[in-house]
């Protein structure tokens, strides 16, 4: 089962919008010093990392066929043969460490913790892309690694990163409170989405581009606004940044 045209115009209508928050972030730089831009750059680099996957996937580039071994009925996922998006996960290795530094650096959590929860955040998109291409029933096993890491993330959002918070002030602890609650409803969501998709074939591509769509809109263009406008009266330099 492949994508169709109305897939496509779906990513790029996505693509659009990734793009337009990564320029309005790099517009908005300019209105800060040169030194208190770290924020700004991250959050523009997320979203131009989406914007070139997306383009990629509107372009029904970037992925390839596997074989399904769980044959079904319904007539959108009937087949031998299901399209897996593999520029997601390109994207994702690339993006979720920018969302993980945003969020961390928030709450100016030490280099050790961060660079752990980073190498949790690998073994999660990692193993759920080896589950997306492998054929067999272990799929589900690289699947199960993966939500084991992401909640190894969650717990060092929630316990780590809410002490730290508390102790930075309460607009500090505000913006935190704010990105991290969504992002903690908004990832869960993911290892759904790919349970229906790339897991289970239970629907098609075209509804696969909608629920990430969905997902990375709110993943992203939305948390960088919500994150742009939480640290604009906070100096950088007060998270030793
Ligand atoms: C996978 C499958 C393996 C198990 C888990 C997953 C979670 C993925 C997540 C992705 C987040 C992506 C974001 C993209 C930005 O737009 C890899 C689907 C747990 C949480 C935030």
């Amino acid at each position: 089962i492949a994508q169709t045209v109305r897939g496509s115009s779906f990513y790029f209508a996505i693509c659009a919008v990734m793009g337009f928050t990564a320029l309005t972030t790099i517009g908005l730089s300019y209105l800060k010093p040169r030194t208190d831009r770290i924020f700004f750059y991250i959050t523009a680099a997320l979203n131009f990392t989406a914007f070139i996957a997306y383009f990629a996937m509107g372009s029904n580039l970037g992925w390839t066929p596997i074989d399904v071994e769980f044959q079904r009925s319904d007539p959108e996922v009937r087949g031998t043969n299901r399209a897996i998006f593999y520029a997601r996960y390109i994207d994702w290795v690339i993006t979720t460490p920018l969302l993980l530094m945003d969020l961390l650096l928030t709450v100016a959590m030490p280099w050790p913790t961060i660079i752990w929860v980073i190498f949790l955040d690998e073994v999660m998109i990692v193993t759920g892309l080896i589950g997306a291409l492998v054929s067999t029933r272990y799929k589900f096993g690289f699947y199960a690694i993966g939500c084991a890491a992401m909640f190894g993330i969650f717990w060092e959002l929630a316990v780590a990163g809410r002490k730290h918070a508390k102790t930075l002030g309460s607009d500090v602890h505000r913006v935190f409170m704010m990105t991290g609650v969504w992002t903690l409803f908004i990832w869960l969501l993911y290892p759904v989405a790919w349970g229906v998709s790339e897991g289970g074939n239970v629907i098609a591509p075209d509804s696969e581009a909608v629920f990430y769509g969905v997902l990375d809109f709110c993943a992203k263009p939305l948390f960088s606004a919500m994150l742009i406008w939480g640290h604009w009266g906070i100096s950088p330099a007060r998270l030793g940044l």
